[in-house]
């Protein structure tokens, strides 16, 4: 697509006029003394506001699945906006909010048959926590009040998602209001004996047994949920251990603990399948997803459940509210709108699937930098893959920070966490765009 120049935003703002936006997860005041502005996206490429294509390694924030500039989206969510802008999403409904729930249903595991919205993956997962709390009440175990979480899991910064999470920056700030009786499993990064595996590591499957362990400290008695990425995204793609997420949901399943599987990243095909639980063959009790819904076009999330999980609320008078919980935007009508469009596109154009056959293609192209000056490990599975860096000494997070500044220089897009270069570009990648994004990279690892 070629820019047009009334898609760049002609005018720089002054430094007063970037103070006004507080930016999330950005350090503010370096990136308002050399802003980077995006002005418009196709397929796989952002443009800068100076003009500059950029190609887009990690699909927007993992979220533009099906590529950006996807009309049936835009127009589907026009059209619902100019039939109904907002309907009240409690005690009222509206056909679209059904129509998603069971698009969902049909592509979500077997036996996960009921749908929660909510408006981001945050939000999915302190919905999720509320109901695992609530359902072990309706089951007669109330003294099921802990939840276990893992190092290095990011799970949002809603209090309990932050809570659970293992992110050191993300907890240390709000220590007393953090969720009481929480604990964590160990993470399963072991560069020691795992470095450069492509695909699932071999080693630590049994770190799943330390679930054991911390029934044996607690009882299980005292536990509701645990809740794990299937590969955790944010802290630095790690996929899971051969055997550990089978290993993790028999644990689960024999002292009657619910398994949450957070695939806000790796739900709507990142993987190859529609949810990762698909993908490694372990069926949790809730996903929780976001993101790749609407293929980032309009914020939302979701809470999938069993039916054991959703039959175990439907108890009681029959006009009383089972779950008291739920947000004014809950089910918007554009975001349903735009979550269907989005499903549509992800079955017609055959996404998921398309992931199987390129994954190949991606993991030789991710694992062409190894050797290069500073590489400590590369890690991958589906389109999903993690570069991680012997740290500058004294600086960590440097090396990642700078490879980031630097590849955006170069015309691409990709995420840091920490030492690490985290890749998930859209999912209609093509391999010559896949070689650029890897050369390009390689040249600037090289260059530092
Ligand atoms: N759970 C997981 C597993 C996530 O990856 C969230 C929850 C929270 O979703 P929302 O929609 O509230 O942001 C996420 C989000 C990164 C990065 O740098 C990843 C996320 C968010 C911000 C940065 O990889 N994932
Ligand atoms: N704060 C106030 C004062 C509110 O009235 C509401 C919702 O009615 C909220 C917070 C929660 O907002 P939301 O439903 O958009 O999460």
């Amino acid at each position: 697509m070629n820019a047009r120049p009334e898609d760049f935003a002609a005018r720089a703002l002054t430094r007063e006029e970037l103070e006004a936006h507080w930016m999330p997860f950005t350090a503010n005041r370096s990136f308002k003394n050399k802003p980077r502005m995006l002005s418009h996206a196709k397929g796989v490429h952002y443009w800068t506001a100076d003009g500059r294509q950029i190609l887009d390694g990690v699909a927007g924030l993992w979220c533009v699945n099906a590529g950006h500039g996807r009309k049936e989206i835009s127009q589907a969510v026009a059209r619902s906006l100019e039939q109904m802008d907002f309907a009240p999403p409690f005690n009222m409904g509206h056909p679209q909010a059904f129509d998603l729930a069971n698009k969902i249903k049909k592509i979500a595991p077997a036996g996960l048959d009921h749908v929660f919205f909510v408006n981001s993956g945050s939000e999915a997962v302190d919905t999720a926590l509320k109901m695992a709390l609530q359902y072990q009440r309706l089951k007669g175990e109330a003294t099921r009040t802990r939840l276990i979480g893992r190092e290095r899991g990011y799970h949002g910064v809603n209090l309990g998602g932050t809570s659970l999470g293992g992110m050191l920056p993300n907890r240390k700030a709000w220590g007393p209001v953090m969720v009481p009786g929480v604990d964590h499993l160990p993470h399963t990064l072991n560069m020691a004996k795992n470095a450069f595996t492509k695909g699932l590591p071999e080693h630590g499957a049994e770190l799943a047994g330390e679930l054991e362990r911390l029934v044996g400290l607690h009882d299980a008695s005292s536990i509701a949920a645990v809740i794990v990425e299937p590969i955790a995204g944010s802290t630095g793609v790690i996929p899971p251990p051969k055997g550990y997420l089978q290993k993790l949901r028999e644990i689960c399943t024999k002292h009657g603990i619910l398994l949450i599987f957070d695939e806000v990243i790796t739900g709507f095909g990142r993987t190859g399948s529609a949810f990762a639980a698909q993908e490694f063959g372990v069926k949790p009790d809730l996903i929780t997803c976001a993101k790749g819904l609407t293929n980032g076009s309009v914020p939302m999330g979701a809470v999938i459940v069993s039916k054991e999980i959703y039959d175990a609320f439907m108890v009681g008078p029959e006009a009383a509210i089972e779950f008291f919980h739920g947000y004014t935007y809950s089910c918007h009508p554009t975001a349903c709108a735009a979550g269907i469009a989005t499903l549509d596109i992800y079955e017609r154009e055959g996404i998921f699937q398309r992931v199987k056959e390129i994954a190949p293609y991606w993991e030789n192209a991710v694992h062409s930098l190894k050797g290069l000056p500073g590489v400590i490990d590369v890690r991958n599975y589906g389109l999903v893959a993690g570069i991680e860096y012997e740290p500058i000494a004294g600086s960590p997070g440097k090396r990642g920070m700078d490879t980031f500044l630097k590849a955006f220089d170069a015309g691409i897009l990709v995420r840091a966490a920490g030492d690490i270069t985290a890749l998930s570009p859209p999912l209609v990648i093509e391999k010559p765009q896949i070689d650029q994004l890897i050369e390009t990279l390689g040249k600037v690892i090289k260059a530092q």
